[in-house]
This record gives C-alpha cells, structure tokens and sequence, in this order.
C-alpha cells in the first residue's frame, strides 16, 4: 500500500514521515513543504516523495488495521512529524504507538491554526499528555504561518544526531 511520486526530496533532504488523524492537514503541510503546488486529495497509501519523505494516510493512525502499516512505513525514517489539528480534541493515536521506535525522532505539529474554532493550547497540552517533546510548530497552510520554519528545522536536522532538536532550537533553561 504505497507509491512513489519522484518529487520534490532534493527540496527536503531530511527523511521524515507525516503522520496525524484524517483531515488534520498532512498532505496539504507537504505540499507546502516541498513548495509544489499539486491538488491536495484524499490520501489512499503511503506516498513516497523521492527516497523517504513520507505522506500518510489518516487511516494509519486512526485505524488498528493499519498500525502495522503505519510502523512499517515510519521504520526507515529517523523523523516521525505528528500533526495535532488545532480545532480537534483528542490525540489520534493510541497512547505510545509513536514511541514503538525509541530511536526516532518525534516532532509536533499544531496544524490548521487559521481555523476559528483553533485552540493552540489545548492542542499543545494534548501533545504534551502524549509524550510529544517540545518544542511545537504551529502552521496554516491557508496563511502560510510556520512552513518556512518547520521547513528549516527539518532541513537542519539531518546535522545534529538523533534524538536531538538542532542547537538554535532547543529551550533555555529556565
Ligand atoms: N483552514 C485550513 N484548512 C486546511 C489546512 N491544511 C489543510 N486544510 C484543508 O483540510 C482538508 C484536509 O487536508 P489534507 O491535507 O488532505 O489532510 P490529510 O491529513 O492529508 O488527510 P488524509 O489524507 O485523509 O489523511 C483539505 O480540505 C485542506 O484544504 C490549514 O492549515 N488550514
Ligand atoms: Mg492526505
């Protein structure tokens, strides 16, 4: 359950995967990140872009059919990107599915922020309570808000070693 699209991965070394429930806005964040301009459209396998950035689709984390699919699609990468619709209220995933791979990466996204009905809080507390660590992007695909930096720090991690955030990106101690 996959295909290949040729696209778009010399825009975005780094290999990450989209993961996030149906709708929260992976393929629409993708598109914005390797700055194409293809119709975004219902997700229906894992699509690959180039070598190993990664769309999923929302079934894979919503739905216990599809966990072994999703691991299997997120083994080869080093970076797992989960989004976090800002205008939803429950974490998609059961709890620890995205830790099954100690050794990846796991990075935040506040997705859909331009929404009305958006609550940026609620959706980091959500993030936190699921072990997601900091520090969160918060993006609109609608506004453009947070691509370019999502977009940069994904492209500085492939530099750092795993399990770490890029030096300009970690929190001061308090
Ligand atoms: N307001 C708003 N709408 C968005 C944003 N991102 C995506 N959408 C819309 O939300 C809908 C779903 O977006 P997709 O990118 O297809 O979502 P997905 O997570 O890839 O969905 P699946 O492939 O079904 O898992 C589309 O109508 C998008 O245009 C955003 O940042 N803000
Ligand atoms: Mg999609």
């Amino acid at each position: 359950m996959c295909s290949d699209t040729h696209l778009g991965s010399d825009k975005l070394p780094t290999d990450f995967a989209l993961v996030g429930e149906v709708d929260c806005g992976k393929t629409a964040l993708m598109n914005a990140l390797l700055q194409n301009h293809d119709e975004v459209r219902k997700t229906q396998s894992a699509i690959f872009h180039g070598q190993n950035v990664i769309d999923t689709p929302g079934e894979f984390t919503e739905v216990h059919a599809y966990y072994g699919a999703l691991l299997s699609t997120v083994l080869e990468v080093n970076t797992i990107v989960y989004l976090q619709p800002a205008n939803s209220a429950i974490f998609s995933m059961p709890a620890g599915l995205l830790q099954v791979y100690p050794n990846k990466r796991v990075i935040g996204v506040i997705s859909k922020v331009d929404l009305p009905d958006a609550d940026v809080e609620r959706a980091r507390g959500i993030l936190r309570e699921n072990r997601v660590p900091e520090p969160y992007f918060e993006t609109s695909t609608v506004t453009g808000a947070g691509v370019a930096e999502l977009r940069a720090y994904l492209a500085d991690l492939r530099k750092g070693p795993l399990g770490t955030a890029p030096p300009k990106y970690r929190f001061k101690a308090a």
